[in-house]
């Protein structure tokens, strides 16, 4: 059997999992919400990395069905952990394949009313390169994202082409910082000159910062004192299956 095949199976065979890994606010360390992660729990290879299936899954369309399985999964998981009013949001990574297979802001409006969640408790993470190619159809797709009223976040920030012209052309509110500056942060001045310049403006354009991969104190401390409100990583909390987020949500903090 082929990747291709095995992954066509993996949904009805119980392969994928999502995991969450929380976002928290920096400065107290409040999680403010999550992001899910897809894992392939594969038979013969193991645990199998996104970055390793989801660009298959583009390229078969397999991607239209998984993608709707991981968000209807992560939106009932957000609404089983925010029974107790944590408020928590979910964040959503999405690619732009799924456009042409059905995902719209119908199908994301009709998910969020069946889980009983408000458009603006889900964010889709989009990549900067769907942006830089800059066409109608993307703009429409993300409009119509934007009128419901959820957010959207450039994931990776920093590490694609940045015509910075975009994020006035598109309706952008979050910026995630890439996890390969935050590694280099206190250590590689160009590091630590890149994120400067980019929460400062992120700061005058009113978008929301997440500051990705923080391990250390160190480097929390470091982007707390340039404000950089929100972060995720290692020095937080792993992606966890939902059971374990719901453990670890109980005793943390
Ligand atoms: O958790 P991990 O480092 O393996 O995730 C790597 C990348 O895989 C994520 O940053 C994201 O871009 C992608 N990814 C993870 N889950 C999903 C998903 O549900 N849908 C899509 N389209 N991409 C995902
Ligand atoms: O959406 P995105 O491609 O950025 O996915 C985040 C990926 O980064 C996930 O695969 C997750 O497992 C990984 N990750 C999350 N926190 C950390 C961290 O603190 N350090 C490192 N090296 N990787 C992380
Ligand atoms: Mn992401
Ligand atoms: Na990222």
């Amino acid at each position: 059997m082929t990747l291709e095949q095995d992954l066509r199976h993996a949904l009805e065979l119980n392969q994928l999992e999502v995991y969450y890994q929380p976002i928290v606010a920096g400065d107290s360390g409040r999680v403010v919400g999550v992001e899910a992660l897809l894992r392939w729990h594969h038979p013969e290879h193991g645990a199998i990395p996104p970055d390793q299936f989801i660009p298959l899954a583009e390229e078969t369309g397999l991607i239209g069905q998984i993608g709707e399985w991981v968000l209807e999964t992560a939106c009932q998981q957000v609404q089983q952990l925010n029974r107790n009013g944590a408020g928590l949001y979910l964040s959503v990574n999405i690619s732009e394949r799924q456009r042409d297979l059905g995902l719209d802001a119908d199908a994301v409006s009709a998910v969020l009313a069946h889980y009983a969640l408000p458009p603006d408790a889900l964010m889709l993470e989009i990549t900067e390169g769907l942006l830089l190619q800059d066409s109608e159809e993307t703009l429409a797709w993300l409009e119509g994202f934007k009128a419901l009223g959820v957010s959207l976040a450039i994931d990776d920030f920093g590490t694609g082409y940045s015509s910075l012209g975009y994020l006035r052309r598109f309706p952008v509110d979050t910026l995630k910082i890439d996890r390969e500056f935050i590694r280099d942060l206190n250590n590689d001045r160009y590091a630590d000159s890149l994120v400067a310049a980019i929460i400062s403006m992120a700061a005058s354009l009113e978008l929301r910062l997440i500051a990705e991969g923080v391990e250390t104190d160190k480097q929390q401390r470091t982007l707390v004192s340039q404000s950089c409100r929100y972060m995720q990583g290692y020095r937080f909390c792993h992606p966890l299956p939902g059971p374990a987020l719901t453990e670890w949500l109980d005793t943390y903090q």
